[in-house]
């Protein structure tokens, strides 16, 4: 915890007070990731499902200059219906606070929230990554090197097909953060359970994960872990067929000329579209998957050792 004024919720500040486990969600899947009304929808389900779970949900923003760690019911509401809410990085949440406005937090300022607040674990759907025809681009989410240097536990179901999925992996490699598959040795693809690639680590249960989260504490490493829960099966979308259209909004991306921080909703948007909405519904499936699992790791550390 820092000196830095944080504005709670009511059940945020209570669970704190009470020692119970609490999980961080982020806000640009509500403003950038999904259509209205399913992203309020989508965000209050999840909100549930970590109730649910026995845990506590954080969901985190920036409203007006002020750095929210849960928002009420009222303010969730109206920031999945705001029009032109920034999306906030590590680069411009301090400029977003210091001018009064509101923006909506990704993956990597989510995490610096949550450490600002000693909240330990972070669910989402899936992280930023290194973007195909990053050699000439040069776009890797600000996310990757997040998650190298700030002590929170991501669960996301993997890395979208919409990234560089080797080149991504190849980068966490190479920042030292452990990328744990849940449950099975392959990297989870998002939309599908496994792709071709092999996960570097795997771990079995939540108590096995929130044991590693303690040990790299202990350790004094700084940095956190990337915990890659697969999508379940039922909900999967096969590769195969989503391919194509993906290969489709990454050319309507060059054609229009989309660059910086507009590329991953451009791209969640156009798949949306070509998929009828059922890229959606896959999505859905898989943040309350994650908020689940989150919510058990925050249990397990929230428990006396
Ligand atoms: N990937 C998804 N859904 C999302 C995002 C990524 O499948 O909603 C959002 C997250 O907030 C993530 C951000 O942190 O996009 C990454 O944006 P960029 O690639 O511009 O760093
Ligand atoms: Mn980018």
């Amino acid at each position: 915890m820092t000196d830095f004024p944080l504005i709670f919720s009511a059940e945020v500040a209570r669970a704190q007070q009470n020692g119970q486990p609490i999980v961080a969600l982020e806000s640009t899947i509500i403003t950038h990731g999904m259509p209205y009304p399913q992203n309020l929808e989508v965000a209050q389900q999840v909100e549930d499902d970590v109730r649910r779970a026995g845990a506590t949900p954080a969901t985190i923003a920036v409203i007006d200059g002020q750095l929210y760690i849960g928002l009420e019911p009222d303010q969730l509401s109206a920031l999945a219906q705001a029009k032109g809410v920034a999306k906030l990085s590590r680069a411009d949440m301090a400029v977003c606070i210091a001018k009064g406005q509101t923006g909506a937090t990704t993956v990597a300022a989510t995490m610096i929230a949550a450490r600002l607040a000693g909240i330990a674990v972070f669910a989402t759907g899936g992280i930023g990554g290194v973007h195909k025809g990053a050699e000439d681009s040069f776009d890797i989410s600000a996310d990757l090197l997040e998650l190298a240097q700030t002590p929170v536990t991501v669960v996301a179901a993997g890395a979208k097909a919409i990234l560089d999925v080797a080149k991504t992996l190849e980068v966490l490699e190479t920042q030292g953060v452990p990328v744990i598959a849940v449950g099975q040795d392959s990297f989870p693809a998002f939309w599908s359970a496994s792709s071709t690639h092999a996960a570097p680590l795997r771990l079995d249960t939540a108590r096995d994960i929130a044991v590693a989260h303690r040990t790299r504490a202990a350790m004094g490493l700084p940095g956190g872990q990337l915990v890659a829960n697969p999508i379940p099966k039922a909900d999967e979308i096969s590769s195969a067929e989503l391919a194509p259209v993906i290969a489709r909004a990454q050319a309507d991306a060059l054609d229009h000329g989309i660059s910086g921080k507009a590329v991953t909703p451009y791209l969640l948007q156009r798949i949306f579209e070509l998929t009828e909405g059922r890229s959606l519904v896959a999505n859905i499936a898989l943040v309350r998957n994650n908020a689940r699992l989150a919510a058990a790791i925050a249990t397990e550390l929230a428990a006396p050792e």
